[in-house]
């Protein structure tokens, strides 16, 4: 796992259906002054094709790692660094189980990206989300932190190396602090928490409850400022 969790970090999810050149530097450049830690990029419907431009323009501007976080198996680029294989571990769709994974496996071997088998985990977080439709899952009770916690620890035991609890982008609710807390005590893996993390105060929340790494990706989107305030 090439992913350095030493430290409490900032993760940048740039979705490339939601920018366009200009933008994109403007963000790049903001995340730069706020010494963001890393990028992400991808989604979970993108109707552009413009995955690779994304990540080689954030390449011209930055020496910050890039991680494809792919919503499907065509999201895969060997301009990024590095790629979270996510199992979608709170659901029952077998595709996005290991399906998805047996496709991907032989052009992940030809490539020089640095895999981060990821525990992924779907909490429900007041309204659907694109990412709980598309992938056909029905997210973790937000109430039932120990549903959480256990399949956190499955996905530790099978060997996942880094868990990411995801409340779904621009999700009306963040993961709650009584979830990251439980998942934190049962897992020994670096922990990633994202969806609708919105201020200062959500993220310092998720830090203090044992998250390893923040993502945040429509509030930066939403108003680039925001970075100064992350910073
Ligand atoms: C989504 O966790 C990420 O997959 C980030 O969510 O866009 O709500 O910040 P936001």
């Amino acid at each position: 796992m090439k992913l350095d969790t030493t430290k409490k970090q900032i993760a940048v999810l740039i979705d490339p259906d939601k920018t366009d050149i200009k933008k994109l530097q403007k963000t790049i450049e903001a995340a730069e002054k706020a010494n963001i830690d890393f990028f992400l990029v991808g989604g979970s419907l993108l109707l552009k094709d413009n995955l690779e431009e994304v990540i080689i323009s954030i390449k011209k501007l930055s020496k910050k790692k890039v991680f494809l976080f792919p919503g499907n198996p065509s999201q895969i680029s060997n301009k990024a660094d590095g790629i979270l294989l996510l199992s979608l571990i709170s659901g029952r769709n077998a595709d996005l189980l290991i399906g998805n994974h047996v496709q991907a496996a032989p052009i992940l071997k030809q490539s020089k990206l640095n895999i981060v088998p990821t525990g992924y985990i779907l909490i429900e977080s007041g309204t659907a989300t694109t990412v709980s439709y598309i992938s056909n899952t029905t997210p973790i009770p937000a109430n039932k932190p120990e549903i959480a916690a256990c399949t956190a620890l499955a996905g530790e035991q099978l060997g996942l190396q880094i868990i990411y609890l995801e409340a779904g982008s621009g999700a009306l609710n963040a993961v709650s602090k009584e979830t990251i807390k439980a998942v934190r005590k049962m897992i020994r893996v670096p922990l990633i928490v994202g969806g609708g993390i919105r201020s200062a105060a959500q993220i310092e929340t998720a830090f203090s409850a044992g998250a390893d790494i923040v993502v945040i990706g429509t509030a930066i989107e939403n108003d680039i400022t925001f970075l100064e305030e992350i910073k």
